[in-house]
């Protein structure tokens, strides 16, 4: 049964691989697992038809057969706990390797959210100038503890795992603000995420949907 996702027909980022439909792109790459895009548009998404496959009317979606998902991260960890290749045989190491998942959305996303927020929703705001120093500091108190666990291996935890893949998606979204580049090797470990063939294949063809051009062509 090939899946079904769903990805924005028109991407804010024109196709820079930041809305989360990548991650779940990345994910059916590294397990090979061939699948659909059903693109909808930001109307469509509040529609009813939409919002019964995705309550609070966003992408990603994931169907399979008889089987709707919503969240990111559970999509990511349905797809890696059904195939080899996103999570380590060996229970504990599974086990750490999803903490991993939920430390990436739950502990290091937040605040770069924030960050987000802040620049493109408040950015008009009266106090949001006295906000941004003090979200990039928090940023930068969980980017300094990341750094330190992470230190010279190549991964979280062990061989790449679906850990590593949340946790990289989360750390893209910062590079335009430069908070990033003061952690060597953090961007270290996102240039050797993006080297992965798998996640090549996955920015390819969420950026052919902007530009046109499929990477066959
Ligand atoms: N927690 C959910 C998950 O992980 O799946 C969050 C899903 C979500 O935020 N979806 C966004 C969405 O559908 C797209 S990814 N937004 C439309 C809406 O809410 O109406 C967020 C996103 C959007 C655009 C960019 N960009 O262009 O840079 C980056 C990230």
């Amino acid at each position: 049964m090939i899946p079904t996702i769903t990805a924005f027909e028109s991407s804010p980022d024109r196709g820079q691989g930041l809305a989360r439909d990548m991650r779940v792109r990345w994910a059916l790459e590294e397990v090979g697992l061939p699948y659909q895009v059903r693109l909808v548009s930001f109307s469509a998404m509040k529609e009813p038809a939409h919002r019964a496959l995705h309550p609070f009317g966003q992408i990603p979606t994931y169907e399979e057969g008889d089987l709707a998902l919503f969240e990111s991260g559970a999509i990511v960890l349905h797809i890696a706990q059904h195939h080899a290749g996103l999570l380590p045989d060996d229970t504990k190491a599974r086990a750490r390797a999803i903490t991993w998942m939920f430390a990436a959305l739950n502990t290091v996303e937040p605040p770069i959210l924030d960050l987000q927020t802040a620049k493109f929703a408040e950015g008009d705001k009266p106090w949001t100038a006295e906000r941004l120093p003090l979200i990039k500091d928090r940023i930068r108190h969980r980017l300094g503890e990341l750094s330190i666990r992470l230190g010279n291996a190549d991964w979280l935890d062990g061989a790449f795992s679906a850990g590593d893949l949340m946790m990289v998606h989360a750390l893209q979204r910062l590079k335009p603000s430069g908070l990033l580049d003061e952690y060597p090797n953090l961007t270290a470990y996102v240039a050797r995420a993006e080297a992965r063939p798998a996640f090549q294949r996955a920015f390819a063809a969420q950026l052919a949907v902007f530009t046109g051009r499929h990477p066959a062509d």
